[in-house]
Order: C-alpha cells, then sequence, then structure tokens
C-alpha cells in the first residue's frame, strides 16, 4: 500500500514537472514573439519618421526613401543614423511646409546695435591672415556678405573700396572690419574695386564703378566708400547713411585726431542712393593723388546738402602708413578741376561712366572686382 502510494505520487510529481516545463516553454516562446513583435514596431516607427522628413525634399527622398515609396524601395538604406537625420532637419524647408508653419518674420534691428563695445585696440604690428580672419568670422558668407541672424538690418550697406596692390592693408582692413560691422547688425557686403593694369590710379572712377556693380548683385540702399589703410577705432561710428551724406573718417591719427580743414571730406564717407544720386555720383576724370574727395563735396554742397559727421570721440581712426604709391603722384589739374565742379558735375560722373570689367572674383570674405577704367 505504501509502495503503491510512493508510486503514484512518484507519477503525479513527473506530471506536474512536465507541466512547468511545458509552461515555461509556452512563455519563452510568448516572450520571444513578443519582443521580435516590438522590434517591428520600432523599426517602423522610425521608418515613419524618416518618410516624414524626407517626403516632401525631392532630393533627400532619393537618399533615404521609405520602405512605403515604391520608387525607393530598391536603394533602402535603412533607417537614418543620428547625423544623417540631424543633416535632414538643418537642409531648408520645402515650400509645402512654409505654408503650415509661417517663417517667422524677423523684427527689425534696434536703431542702436547692443552689441557695440565702443573703443577698440588698433595696431599694425602683427601680420594677419586670411584664413585665421575667415574663422574667426564664421557667419559672413561667401563674397563676403553678411546679415544678423535675428533681426532684419536696418540698412543695406555695400562697402567700396578703391585698390591696387594693397593686400596686406587690405588684410587689416578685413581683421578689423568684418568683427564691426558684424557688431553694426548691417546687411553687408565687401567690394573691393581692383583697377587693372599699370595706369595712371583713379580712386573717384573705382568708386563710381562700384556703386553700379554692386547695385547689380542685391538691392543696396547704402553705400560707404573707403579707402582701404583706414580702420574705425570706436564701433559706434556706425558704418551706414544718414538724412545728411556723411563723413565717417573725422579723427585721423596723422592728422592728430582732428579734421585738416572744415570741408575735408576724404578717406570714409557715406551716401544713400538718393544722396549720390543727386550729385551724379563722382568725377571721373581726377587721375592721380588729390582733389576728387573735395570735388564731391563741392557737389554736395551746391546740392545744398550739409555733411554729418561722429563726434571726435567716436570718429577716430587709424591710418596704416605707407609710402606714396606708384602712378598716383599728386594731380596737376586737381586745384583747377576743384574751381570749376559746378559746371562740369551734371555731365562728368554716374551718367558718363565708361568702364570694362576685366574678372569678378568671390572670395570668403570679399568680393574682388577687377576693372580697366582707362587712362586720361
Ligand atoms: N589706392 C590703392 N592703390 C594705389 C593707390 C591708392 O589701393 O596704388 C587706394 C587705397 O584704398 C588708398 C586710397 O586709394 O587708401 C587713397 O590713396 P592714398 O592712400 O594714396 O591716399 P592718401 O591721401 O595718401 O591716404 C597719400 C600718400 C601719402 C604719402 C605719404 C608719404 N609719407
Ligand atoms: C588736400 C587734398 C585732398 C586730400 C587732403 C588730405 O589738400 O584731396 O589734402 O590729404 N586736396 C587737394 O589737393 C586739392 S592727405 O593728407 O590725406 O594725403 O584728401
Amino acid at each position: 500500500m505504501a509502495a503503491d502510494s510512493a508510486a503514484s505520487f512518484g507519477l503525479l510529481h513527473r506530471v506536474c514537472k512536465l507541466v512547468v516545463l511545458l509552461c515555461l516553454l509556452h512563455i519563452s516562446v510568448t516572450v520571444v514573439f513578443y519582443v521580435r513583435s516590438l522590434d517591428i514596431r520600432f523599426a517602423f516607427v522610425q521608418n515613419q519618421q524618416s518618410h516624414n522628413i524626407t517626403q516632401p525634399n525631392q532630393v533627400l527622398t532619393n537618399d533615404f526613401p521609405s520602405r512605403t515609396d515604391p520608387k525607393g524601395a530598391e536603394s533602402y538604406k535603412g533607417a537614418p543614423t543620428e547625423v544623417q537625420q540631424r543633416d535632414q532637419e538643418d537642409e531648408p524647408k520645402p515650400p509645402e511646409q512654409k505654408t503650415e508653419e509661417p517663417v517667422k518674420k524677423l523684427e527689425k534691428c534696434p536703431e542702436t546695435s547692443p552689441l557695440l563695445v565702443g573703443p577698440l585696440r588698433v595696431d599694425f604690428n602683427t601680420p594677419v591672415d586670411l584664413e585665421q580672419i575667415k574663422k574667426e568670422n564664421p557667419a559672413v558668407r561667401h563674397g563676403g556678405r553678411f546679415r544678423p541672424r535675428d533681426c532684419k538690418a536696418q540698412q543695406k550697406v555695400a562697402i567700396i573700396i578703391p585698390f591696387r596692390k594693397r593686400d596686406e592693408h587690405l588684410r587689416y582692413w578685413l581683421y578689423y572690419l568684418h568683427p564691426i560691422l558684424q557688431r553694426q547688425q548691417l546687411d553687408y557686403g565687401v567690394y573691393v574695386i581692383n583697377q587693372d593694369g599699370d595706369e595712371i590710379f583713379n580712386r573717384a572712377k573705382l568708386l563710381n564703378v562700384g556703386y553700379v556693380e554692386a547695385l547689380k548683385e542685391y538691392d543696396y540702399e547704402c553705400f560707404v566708400f573707403s579707402d582701404v589703410d583706414l580702420i574705425p577705432m570706436d564701433d559706434r561710428n556706425t558704418y551706414k547713411c544718414f538724412s545728411q551724406p556723411r563723413h565717417l573718417s573725422v579723427s585721423m591719427d596723422k592728422f592728430g585726431f582732428r579734421l585738416p580743414y572744415n570741408q575735408y571730406f576724404g578717406g570714409v564717407s557715406s551716401m544713400s542712393k538718393d544722396q549720390y544720386l543727386k550729385i551724379n555720383g563722382f568725377p571721373n576724370n581726377y587721375w592721380g593723388w588729390g582733389g576728387e574727395d573735395d570735388d564731391i563735396y563741392n557737389r554736395l554742397a551746391s546740392k545744398g546738402m550739409s555733411i554729418s559727421r561722429p563726434s571726435g570721440e567716436q570718429g577716430k581712426c587709424r591710418m596704416i602708413r605707407h609710402q606714396r604709391d606708384k602712378k598716383n603722384e599728386p594731380n596737376p589739374q586737381r586745384f583747377d578741376r576743384i574751381a570749376h565742379t559746378r559746371q562740369t558735375m551734371a555731365k562728368d560722373g554716374i551718367n558718363s561712366l565708361s568702364y570694362e570689367v576685366v574678372k569678378i572674383e568671390k572670395f570668403d570674405l570679399f568680393t574682388k572686382i577687377t576693372v580697366d577704367v582707362g587712362k586720361p
């Protein structure tokens, strides 16, 4: 009897063990299938996300086609990696997305930029390198263009530099001016107008060329005309236009930080399109050094305009010392010419400008336009 019950207990025990084992097997199979179904759902969601990002952008759809896209099924490369996905998000939004989520309209930048720091240290003892300047100004776009990211600039300003064989000066100019102009929150472009050949230099004609060429590229409303060797020592001296033509380089180190004479309009000046057109632009026939800036002053005065200037403190600037350039000797005709500005200005200016563009080069930090301006 005892032996019988022991045997049946053993049998029951084995059956129970078998049942437990079967249960465990069942649970394991269920778990395996459940996990696999999760995988599939996860992949599907990822795929849907990639599809949603890429679908409106045809270029990207080719790179990351959705499994549901029959055209792309062959070339499917899997769900995008984190980097790929970020790249996609950086791409410009397609037009249809613009209607769903309108691009935020930028507010106008304040009248006075909050980024200004005031007086600056300027020296020319250490050489500067274009690559370094580029690295330090990552927001400057190809061709030397910039506009503020977070607000709409008050003015679109073309900066025109008359130029020939002054590469070292230009590097200093770019090194100091790009950070200043960005802090001034301007929508600006830098145009270096390079006189081709070795004929006698003509600063004012190059400035006229700069005006015309810059306008071909963008709807500039203000023009700053700057010698390549002049650097402002205070970023509150904003390179923009005012209700009257502006003289910006009012206290130069070489003149003991004073104006050399009241009518002086050389170095750096700015004019709106209207102001510039009112005086028929600048004279084209001042070959060699001197007088062209006095002629411009005479033009402005004859049209009843006055000169606006920053304070002596804010208008401080340094000139890079240099020798007189070859083929820019003092112009012996300059005194006679400035005596007759009123008679000549209607015929000599933007309405009589002729030149030939030799080359346009877009560098990282500026646009260089090489021109043949002819000879006297
Ligand atoms: N410029 C050139 N290349 C030239 C001549 C002039 O790029 O060969 C441009 C440059 O932007 C320069 C501007 O024209 O800043 C005005 O010319 P400038 O610098 O010769 O005129 P500035 O009145 O100097 O500043 C005159 C010569 C002073 C010689 C002093 C010697 N101690
Ligand atoms: C005047 C010149 C200007 C010149 C200014 C400053 O005499 O063109 O000196 O020159 N006018 C005449 O010659 C008629 S500077 O000292 O910067 O070389 O801008």
